[in-house]
């Protein structure tokens, strides 16, 4: 009852921004949903801009960057799965923001509607090209993404993690020749969880869980390892849904929220059962998930969707702050 009276002020009370760039004719095919456009203030620009049509060019994807309220940092970007004609544009997004970690919260078919295109490389050890936008309209030099899935594995029965070696390659061509450079590689992880139909909330918490859990320890791995340069180690998560906004808000909630108790949790030490129950610890007397949910909410529209999901927050959160406490 109370998390339908709040689910109701979340919507009662909507915190719209422009979203002028995102609702403009040269980009309107490039969403997914036309009721979710990621706000002109804190949308990812495409570095390089693409060539919608002979003469005009464009830096847009449905895609905001998130910052997370409790360490008041950039912490994610939320975005639209992927539709066919901007599956280059979101590898060009991931390549140029540094990315290593995708975080999809979707099946790419969902009750026989497509909620994402196939954006990722599908067979073992064969190369993907992408070219990416040559604004200068250099005829003798073309930049390239190169992907590979270089291993897919399923560390749980609702996650399938894929690693994708991505490189940025360049063809010169000369008078009488063409050379391929290697400028760069990265290697991205991929996470899927395939066990949560939109607008509804995952089958199972625990399953959930693994996959915030999961995505947490890939973050502390690259961290600590000399694989990656300081600007990827600090760069932002990409979570996304088929919309970009109810499980993605979902995942970030408690992605964010668990990180926050964990932290007071060692502080105080310890906590009563009721505490945990309520996964409400009165810090400044507020409802942390309803705050969050507002810090979402002006970042992005619709973050947690539907009342399943307010609902789901509150259950997974009570659910991980009892085995924190038990596992101490
Ligand atoms: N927008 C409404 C809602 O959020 O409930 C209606 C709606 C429901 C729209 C389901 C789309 C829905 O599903 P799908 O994303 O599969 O089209
Ligand atoms: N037109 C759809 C609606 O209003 O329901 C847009 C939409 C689709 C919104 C899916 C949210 C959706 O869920 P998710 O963000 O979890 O993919």
């Amino acid at each position: 009852k109370i998390a339908s009276k709040e689910f109701e002020f979340f919507d009662q009370n909507p915190s719209y921004k422009s979203v002028n760039i995102a609702s403009s004719p040269l980009n309107e095919a490039r969403n997914r949903y036309m009721n979710v456009y990621p706000y002109d203030y804190n949308r990812v620009k495409l570095l390089n801009k693409s060539k919608v049509t002979a003469s005009e060019s464009s830096d847009f994807i449905n895609a905001s960057i998130i910052q997370n309220p409790y360490t008041k940092t950039n912490s994610y970007i939320a975005t639209q799965g992927p539709i066919k004609e901007t599956c280059t544009d979101f590898w060009q997004m991931i390549w140029e923001q540094n990315v290593y970690l995708i975080v999809m919260v979707a099946r790419e078919m969902e009750n026989n509607i497509i909620k994402c295109a196939i954006y990722w490389p599908t067979e073992k050890n064969t190369i993907y090209e992408l070219n990416l936008p040559n604004e200068q309209n250099n005829d003798n030099t073309q930049r390239k993404l190169e992907l590979v899935l270089k291993d897919i594995t399923q560390p749980t029965d609702n996650i399938i993690k894929r690693t994708i070696q991505i490189t940025e390659t360049e063809i010169v061509k000369t008078n009488n020749s063409v050379e391929h450079r290697n400028i760069r590689t990265r290697e991205v992880i991929h996470l899927q969880f395939i066990a949560w139909p939109d607008h509804d909330e995952p089958n199972s918490i625990s399953s959930f869980i693994d996959l915030i859990k999961l995505s947490k320890s890939i973050k502390s791995n690259v961290k600590n390892s000399d694989q990656y340069t300081d600007l990827e180690k600090q760069s932002l998560t990409v979570v996304h849904c088929s919309a970009g906004v109810g499980r993605t808000g979902t995942f970030m909630t408690l992605d964010m929220l668990f990180d926050f108790y964990y932290d007071i949790l060692q502080l105080k030490g310890s906590f009563t059962f009721k505490d945990s129950l309520d996964a409400n610890i009165k810090i400044n007397s507020t409802d942390e998930i309803q705050e969050c949910i507002i810090h979402l909410r002006k970042q992005r529209v619709m973050m947690v969707q539907s009342l399943q999901q307010l609902v789901f927050c509150y259950k997974a959160l009570a659910y991980e702050l009892i085995q924190f406490q038990l596992n101490k």
